[in-house]
């Protein structure tokens, strides 16, 4: 197996392990990525991390040895399989982090992008460079990428197919924070906990929410931002959370 699940406490950890390959993504590792995330999704997990074996990478990109064979028709289905393999990840029900290391390139960073936060665990270095294949992003990095840092920074990021550091990489939010610590597990583990403790489900309706201001007009979002508070305001956690601070008490949020 190339892909392993653990848990720590309400954390499931997702490691990335073909280190010989700096963790390139090739069919096989796709398909294990959404076994993955189904598994996690049908566990008690209230957050997911990603990390990738080694220091060296969090991930390399597509494995270009395996799609340079392929026919047009078969990088048809290939780039359907990983889009949808990454929509998976992106309407999990709980939040996902991504702990970047040394390089995360191409397909890896589609893979952070489709995670709904990106930590970056020491100097890190990524980028699109697809395009000094001659190709372009085409697990979702052409759309979800300019929803993060703006349009006018993701065509430059792709069209000049370079590596961003660090520093760069916080200053334009494409990753959340910078971390130090023992590996990239504990890295992940700790920053995940802070979203373990709340509703779950307020957690999904804020997601949501947000994901609605770039899909739709303002007087739309508004709209769902609307009815989602409402749908929490009348959930049990909502109840309970009202509740426990006019008794001066610890909410006790669902587990489930
Ligand atoms: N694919 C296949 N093998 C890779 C990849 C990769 N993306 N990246 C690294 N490797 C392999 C190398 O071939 C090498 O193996 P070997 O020793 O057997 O030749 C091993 O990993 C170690 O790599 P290097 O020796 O190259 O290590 P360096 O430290 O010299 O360089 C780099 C590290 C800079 C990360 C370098 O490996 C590199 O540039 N890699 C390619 C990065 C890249 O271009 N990624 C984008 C790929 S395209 C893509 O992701 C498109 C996604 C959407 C398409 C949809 C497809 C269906």
């Amino acid at each position: 197996m190339s892909v392993r699940i653990s848990y720590e406490d309400a954390v499931a950890v997702v490691t990335l392990d073909r280190v010989e390959a700096l963790n390139a993504l090739n069919e096989e590792l796709i398909s294990q990525i959404g076994d993955a995330i189904d598994e996690v999704a049908r566990s008690r997990a209230r957050a997911v991390v990603f990390v990738g074996e080694g220091r060296k990478a969090f991930c390399a990109g597509a494995d270009i040895k395996e799609i340079q064979r392929r026919s047009p028709e078969e990088m048809r289905r290939a780039v359907a399989f990983g889009q949808g393999t990454f929509a998976k990840l992106d309407t999990l029900a709980i939040p996902s982090i991504a702990v970047l290391q040394g390089f995360t390139l191409g397909g890896g960073l589609e893979l952070a992008l489709a995670c709904t936060f990106r930590v970056a665990f020491g100097d890190i270095k990524i980028g699109l460079p697809e395009i000094k294949l001659g190709l372009i992003p085409g697990y979702g990095g052409t759309q979800r990428l300019p929803r993060i840092v703006g349009p006018a920074r993701a065509l430059e990021i792709i069209l000049s197919g370079r590596m961003i550091h660090t520093e760069e990489a916080e200053r334009i939010g494409l990753v959340n924070a910078i971390e130090q610590g023992a590996d990239s597990r504990e890295v992940g583990v700790r920053y995940a906990q802070q979203f373990t403790e709340f509703s779950a489900g307020a957690i999904l309706n804020a997601r949501k929410a947000v994901a609605a201001a770039s899909e739709t007009s303002l007087a739309a979002g508004l709209e769902i931002e609307a009815e989602l508070l409402v749908e929490a305001f009348g959930a049990e956690d909502g109840r309970e959370g009202m509740s426990a601070f006019v008794e001066k008490r610890a909410a006790r949020f669902n587990r489930s």
